[in-house]
């Protein structure tokens, strides 16, 4: 039984409205699980910037063959451009400004120091924020002073994030790829905040005052599902008892795939 088998199988809401739109072949074919945060990256990238994309669904827990030859490690999100398979949410976010220079917006500022620091932060939410945030959603509740840790060690990453927000967005007015790659955690923090006790003002009014920008912005809403079909894509984690690569490396105390 793949860990996904209790899970509803396709988009639904808004995030279904968008897979509709985009069913016919392309010079780039998405391969995506609509539950899955590292997929929402290059999706919500693809809709910024209106690349014509063919959108395939993919469940990673099933280790299909087809998919394996096209990401042998076996996850989402991955893409074929042109027959060539490319995968890993960063690389392809870089590999779309890239491959599209004339799609706007351009989702990394022009100036190599601006470019850099984008991958500075980019490097601190992969490092630190989603690790810290995956404790989070995996420790148990009746662990009182574990749940407490884990919560400030999440505070504080966010927290060292918000002091660089230029606001509205990272780097201003312009919605770049830091806000792209941390807006399907932003999006997604009801579940911590339901279950886990996490306040997004806890973190500081700048947080409360980001996180609100990047979850209505049309790219992110685009992309998004109904919450309860998410919700029970976390029932596992919450329990504890979530078997993707990256919940084992946490519990291994190992850098996430
Ligand atoms: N480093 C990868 C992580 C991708 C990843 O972990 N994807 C998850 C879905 S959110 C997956 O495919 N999980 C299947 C598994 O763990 O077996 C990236 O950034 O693309």
């Amino acid at each position: 039984m793949a860990p996904t088998d209790a899970i509803h199988p396709v988009a639904t809401g808004r995030a279904a409205e968008t897979v509709a739109q985009h069913q016919d072949p392309q010079d780039l074919t998405f391969y995506s699980g609509w539950f899955s945060p590292f997929s929402q990256r290059v999706w919500i990238a693809l809709e910024e910037k209106g690349i014509p994309y063919q959108y395939k669904e993919v469940d990673p827990y099933k280790r299909e063959e087809h998919f394996l030859r096209i990401n042998p490690k076996g996850l989402v999100p991955a893409v074929e451009y042109r027959g060539k398979a490319i995968y890993e949410s960063l690389v392809l976010l870089e590999f779309l400004e890239d491959a599209y220079p004339s799609y706007k917006p351009n989702l990394l500022p022009s100036d190599p120091y601006e470019r850099a620091r984008q991958r500075i932060w980019i490097d601190h939410i992969s490092k630190t924020i989603i690790p810290a945030s995956m404790r989070l959603t995996m420790t148990q509740p009746n662990e009182q002073e574990k749940l407490k840790t884990a919560r400030n060690e999440f505070y504080e990453a966010l927290r060292k994030l918000q002091d660089e927000i230029k606001g509205p967005y990272f780097a201003g007015e312009q919605f770049t790829l830091v806000d792209v790659v941390i807006a399907p955690w932003v999006s997604r923090d009801y579940v911590s905040a339901e279950h886990r006790g996490f306040k997004r003002e806890d973190v500081g009014d700048g947080w409360a005052k980001y996180a609100k920008a990047i979850e209505t912005r049309d790219s992110v809403l685009r992309t998004t599902s109904e919450r309860d079909k998410v919700q029970v894509m976390y029932d596992k984690y919450l329990r504890g008892e979530a078997q993707s690569e990256a919940a084992k490396a946490i519990r291994a105390g190992r850098p996430i795939p």
